[in-house]
C-alpha cells in the first residue's frame, strides 16, 4: 500500500482506517470475537471458496488487525502487511516460508538470540543450513552465498551490537542472484528506516518494542510484496496459526499514533546519555550509530533518520562488575526488550542472547562487559544520574578486583 500522506507523522494515526465506515468512530472499534456468523449454509461455502469477500474465523482475518496490517503495510510502502502473535512468530512464519530441507540461509553476524536459536533448530530437524557474514562488502556477501541460498537474513542495527549493515548495497547483490532479503526492522522501527525503499524484499518487526512503546504488547508484524505475504498469510500464518489477537492490534494501533514523537525523545535521550557514558572513566567503549565515531555512521546517514534509541557499551572490569553495576541501578528497571517509555538496562551474554553459545558470541561482538541500554522517555538528567552514581561505584568493585 503507498502512504496516503506525505508525512510519516500524518500516515500513523490515518493509514488504512476510514471512520465513515465505523458508524463514525474515531478510534478503530475492537472486534474482540473469535467467529463471524453467516447469513445461509451457501454464503459460508462461497466465502470459504474465497467467491465472496468477509470475514470467517479471526485467525484467517479480524476487522481491527486488518486495520493495523494495511497501517503498517503503508508506513513501511509494502504492498501487503501482516500480524503476528509475536516477533519470533513473524520471523519463523518468513524464514518457514522462504526455506525447504536443504537450503541455505545467509545472515547477518549478529541476530537475537532466538533468531538465532530458531536457525539452530532449523539446522538440526530439517537441514536448513546457515552460515553469518560482515556484509561489509560486495565481494564479501557473493562469497558466502551458495547455490542453496534461498534467503538473506539481515539485523541492522544490529541486536545488541548496534553494527550496521548497508541495506541498498545487500539488496543489490542479492538481485543478482535473485535470493530475497528479508530485514529485521526492530531496532529502527518504521519512522527511522524503510528497508523496502532500499530495495530489500520483505521487512518485520517485533511489535513489543517501539511500535507498541509502553511494554504490554507482544506482537510481530511483516510487510513485503502482496504474492509472498498472500502465500504467508495461507500457510504459515493461518496453519501454523501465531495470529495477533484483537486486542493487541487495538493497543499497537494506539501506541503508533506516537511513534515519530516518542522515537525522536528517545533519541533525543540517547544523544545526551551517550556523549556521558562515552567520557566516563569506568566505560571502555559505547556503540550508538547516531553518533560520528561510530564506524558505521555513514551507513546511518545513508539509511536512518537518526540513530535509534539503543545504546550498547562495556564496562570496564569482570562479567561480576557488569552484574554489580546492574545491581548498583536506583530506579531504572533490569528488564529486556526495549522500547518502552521506562529505560530498560540488561546483560545481553547472560539474558537476551544466553542461548548463543560462548564462541558464537565472541563473533557477534557479546562480550561479558557488554550492557544493552533501551533509553527511555525518563528525564535524560535523572536516567544518567541513576546510570552514573552506578557505574561510579564500579570503582569500589574494581579496586577490590585488583587488590585481590
Ligand atoms: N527481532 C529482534 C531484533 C528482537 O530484538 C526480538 C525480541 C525479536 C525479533 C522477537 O520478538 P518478540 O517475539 O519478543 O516480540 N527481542 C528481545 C530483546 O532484545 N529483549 O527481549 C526480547
Amino acid at each position: 500500500m503507498a502512504r496516503s500522506y506525505k508525512h510519516m507523522e500524518t500516515s500513523v494515526i490515518h493509514e488504512g482506517y476510514d471512520s465513515k465506515e465505523m458508524l463514525g468512530s474515531l478510534t478503530t472499534p475492537l472486534f474482540q470475537t473469535s467467529t463471524y456468523t453467516f447469513d445461509t449454509a451457501e454464503q459460508g461455502e462461497r466465502r470459504f471458496a474465497g467467491e465472496e469477500e468477509g470475514y470467517i474465523y479471526s485467525r484467517l482475518g479480524n476487522p481491527t488487525v486488518k486495520v493495523l496490517e494495511e497501517r503498517i503495510a503503508a508506513l513501511e510502502n509494502g504492498e501487503r502487511g501482516l500480524a503476528f502473535g509475536s516477533g519470533m512468530a513473524a520471523v519463523s512464519a518468513v524464514l518457514i516460508a522462504l526455506t525447504k530441507a536443504n537450503d541455505h540461509v545467509l545472515c547477518s553476524v549478529g541476530l537475537y538470540g532466538c533468531t538465532f536459536g530458531l536457525l539452530s533448530m532449523m539446522k538440526e530437524k530439517y537441514n536448513i543450513s546457515h552460515s553469518f557474514s560482515t556484509m561489509e562488502t560486495e565481494e564479501e556477501i557473493r562469497s558466502q552465498i551458495k547455490p542453496e541460498t534461498t534467503c538473506i537474513y539481515v539485523e541492522t542495527p544490529i541486536n545488541p551490537t548496534m553494527k550496521l549493515i548497508d541495506l541498498e548495497m545487500v539488496a543489490r547483490v542479492a538481485k543478482e542472484y535473485d535470493i530475497p532479503v528479508v530485514v529485521d526492522n526492530t531496532f529502527a522501527s518504521p519512522y527511522l528506516q524503510n528497508p523496502l525503499e532500499l530495495g530489500c524484499d520483505v521487512v518485520l518487526h517485533s511489535a513489543t518494542k517501539y511500535i507498541g512503546g509502553h511494554g504490554d504488547v507482544i506482537a510481530g508484524l511483516v510487510v513485503g510484496k502482496k504474492e509472498f505475504l498472500d502465500e504467508v498469510a495461507m500457510t504459515t500464518l493461518k496453519d501454523i496459526g501465531g495470529v495477533m489477537s484483537p486486542f493487541d492490534a487495538w493497543l499497537l494501533l494506539r501506541g503508533l499514533k506516537t511513534l515519530p514523537v516518542r522515537v525522536d525523545r528517545h533519541c533525543d535521550n540517547a544523544e545526551e546519555i551517550f556523549k556521558r557514558l562515552k567520557s566516563h572513566p569506568n566505560v571502555e567503549a559505547v556503540y550508538y550509530p547516531g553518533d560520528n565515531t561510530h564506524p558505521d555512521y555513514h551507513i546511518m546517514k545513508k539509511q536512518m533518520r537518526r540513530g535509534g534509541g539503543v545504546i550498547s557499551f562495556e564496562i570496564k572490569g569482570t562479567k561480576q562488575d557488569a552484574q554489580q553495576f546492574l545491581n548498583n541501578l536506583s530506579f531504572l528497571k533490569i528488564a529486556v526488550s526495549l522500547g518502552d517509555a521506562e529505560t530498560l538496562i540488561e546483560h545481553p551474554a547472560t539474558m537476551t542472547h544466553a542461548v548463543v553459545p560462548g564462541d558464537s558470541q565472541r563473533d557477534m561482538g557479546i562480550t561479558d562487559q557488554l550492557i544493552r541500554l533501551s533509553v527511555g522517555l525518563e528525564a535524560w538528567q535523572d536516567i544518567w544520574q541513576d546510570l552514573e552514581q552506578a557505574l561510579n561505584k564500579i570503582t569500589v568493585s574494581l579496586d577490590a578486583y585488583s587488590k585481590a
